[in-house]
């Protein structure tokens, strides 16, 4: 085997082994986290299956389900939701305007994805808040997915450098201990810049009341991945496969603006 062969298999390794490390994420991205004035409106709403961090993807099939929570009732989003096309891969798009003042929780459930190098199902329960009008109340109350993160810190008031706590459930019960992925959103047409590999995906563990912390260190969207394998195994092929459940959550944290002197 010459030279240049050995280092194209070595590095056809190397690129197979990154992809198995990087962090799928289920995204649920609004163009505001709050809408103050009717000119903050319509929201738009960008859906997708990526690797936040380095703006990369994969396709996202039509969801099973996207709702919006508000006022203690659900609405099926899925009938607005408009196919599109990023960077090759299949996006989803909608637009939807808050009329009454209020917390807005949007909840996509994804249709499940069969990973071939984790030989596994991934499902992404995927969460994130708007407030409308100067109300978000209830934003601590879970929503009753079957996998979500429920913020301690009130979602639509976050600084960069603020210390964020979520608590996991599954199937309504807390999860002692789980694993969750974090992982900063540069936004559209940006991709972050980390010193190592391990620095794409940041990974923090819950406590015993799967309660888990986490200071983000600059301003964006921040998604929170807690995982879990599913106690059920779902088929392909005639094979019985694991699941990884994902509860996923996705908090703005806002740049701190230097003080002006008093009178402007
Ligand atoms: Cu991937």
């Amino acid at each position: 085997m010459s030279a240049s062969r050995l280092s194209a298999v070595i590095l056809v390794f190397c690129l197979s082994f990154a992809g198995a490390a990087q962090a799928h994420f289920g995204m649920v991205i609004p163009s505001t986290p709050t809408v103050m004035a009717a000119k903050d409106a319509p929201v738009n709403f960008s859906l997708k299956f990526w690797h936040p961090f380095e703006n990369s993807g994969m396709n996202l099939e039509k969801p099973v389900s996207f709702q919006v929570f508000h006022d203690g009732k659900a609405s099926d989003l899925l009938p607005g939701l408009k196919q599109g096309k990023e960077q090759g891969m299949t996006v989803w798009s909608t637009a939807y305007t808050p009329k009454t003042p209020g917390l807005y929780a949007f909840a996509m459930e994804p249709q499940p994805y069969f990973e071939k190098e984790e030989d596994c199902f991934i499902v992404h329960y995927t969460k994130v808040y708007v407030d409308a009008f100067g109300d978000d109340e209830g934003w601590a109350e879970p929503l009753g997915l079957r996998a979500e993160i429920v913020p301690l810190a009130r979602p639509g008031a976050l600084y960069a450098g603020n210390v964020f706590q979520g608590r996991v459930l599954m199937n309504g019960k807390a999860v002692p201990g789980v694993e969750v992925e974090v992982e900063w959103y540069p936004g559209p047409d940006k991709k972050g810049v980390a010193p190592t590999a391990a620095m794409i995906t940041q990974t923090v563990k819950a406590d015993d009341a799967g309660i888990f912390t986490y200071a983000a260190p600059t301003s964006g969207w921040w998604g929170f991945a807690a995982l879990q394998t599913a106690d059920q195994t779902m088929p392909l092929n005639g094979e019985q496969k694991s699941v990884e459940l994902g509860a996923v959550l996705w908090v703005y944290f806002h740049a701190m603006q230097p003080a002006v002197p008093l009178g402007k």
